[in-house]
């Protein structure tokens, strides 16, 4: 029976819904169910959509986010996801929701973005469905300057599960580029809201560029940014990212709000490109210049 629900799959390329395998199968909609999810124990990539069904896909860029929520439940991060096709940017909605009474852990996450954001109003190329695009909110109780220390965890975070999806040791220039090779492969944009003493919360919004070629870049980027196929010259899953990096995020989480920070900097230390090199400081009042 599993196998006759996977040939229909496989002979459907759209979604199919639960009551028309049901109906082909005469079987009742609740075995279907629960047939699918065998499959997907055994390793099927079966994504589902409510009111169209279900469709198997073997595309890498593919994310079930209804699995990857249930592998993430009882976790800090990750329990909550809410998923968009296209969205301005999820920065703005992590917080939207997060000034609304959203959880801790809460994860938006966007195909695709129309109004993608870096630093200082600066763009940050969102349009390819390839890559991924999300946020997380935040509550950690500690003093808002503090904060940065969060941007810092995050592209660690990052960087672990990029060297155990693609084996490749990227670096992190201050405070928040992830880089291979030279060239740009992530950016973190980390937003804060607080009172003078306390932190309500913090949204740490992750972009990474995955599966999505050089040449798709805008002319002006093709020279600075990269992507992890490009660099490791194949697919990478995008799911077993994006779950690599909830995870780490966690783990980094829970020791800089349980056990401090010093652990952390060790770890940077070890992806930080900056290190021993002079650099130039620019704050709104002066420079300062010294080495890193
Ligand atoms: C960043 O800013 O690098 C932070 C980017 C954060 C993006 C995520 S995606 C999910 C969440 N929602 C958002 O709206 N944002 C976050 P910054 O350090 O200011 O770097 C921006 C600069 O990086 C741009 O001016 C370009 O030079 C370059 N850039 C833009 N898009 C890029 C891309 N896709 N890959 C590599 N470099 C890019």
């Amino acid at each position: 029976m599993k196998d006759s629900i996977l040939t229909l799959l496989k002979n459907n390329k759209d979604y199919l819904s639960g009551q028309k395998i049901a109906g082909e199968l005469r079987i009742t909609r609740n075995a279907v169910h629960k047939r699918i999810n065998i499959l997907r124990s055994q390793g099927y990539n079966i994504i589902s959509m409510r009111s169209y069904g279900y469709k198997l896909v073997d595309d890498l860029n593919c994310i079930d986010f209804a699995a990857v929520g249930k592998s993430l439940t009882g976790h800090l991060l990750g329990g909550n996801i809410i998923h968009y096709n296209t969205i301005g940017s999820t920065n703005d909605e992590a917080y939207r929701l997060a000034q609304s009474g959203g959880g801790e852990g809460a994860v938006v996450i966007s195909d695709r973005q129309t109004k993608g954001r870096g630093r200082m109003g600066r763009e940050w190329v969102s349009a390819s469905s390839e890559n991924l695009y999300f946020s997380v909110i935040l509550k950690p109780k500690m003093l808002p300057s503090f904060a940065p220390r969060v941007t810092v965890m995050s592209a660690i975070a990052v960087a672990q599960a990029i060297m155990e999806v693609t084996g490749l040791k990227p670096g992190i220039k201050w405070p928040n580029d992830i880089y291979i090779g030279g060239k740009k492969v992530c950016g973190i944009l980390t937003q804060m809201k607080s009172e003078s003493d306390a932190i309500d919360f913090i949204i740490t919004g992750i972009g990474v560029n995955v599966n999505s070629q050089p040449d798709d870049f805008p002319k002006e980027l093709i020279a600075a940014a990269t992507t992890l196929r490009h660099e490791c010259g194949a697919k990478i899953s995008k799911r077993s990212l994006f779950e690599k990096i909830i995870l780490n995020l966690e783990k980094m989480y829970i020791i800089l709000t349980k056990e401090g920070f010093e652990k952390i900097r060790g770890e940077w230390n070890s992806y930080c490109l900056l290190l021993n090199r002079v650099v130039t400081v620019k704050t709104i009042a002066d420079e300062v210049t010294g080495v890193a």
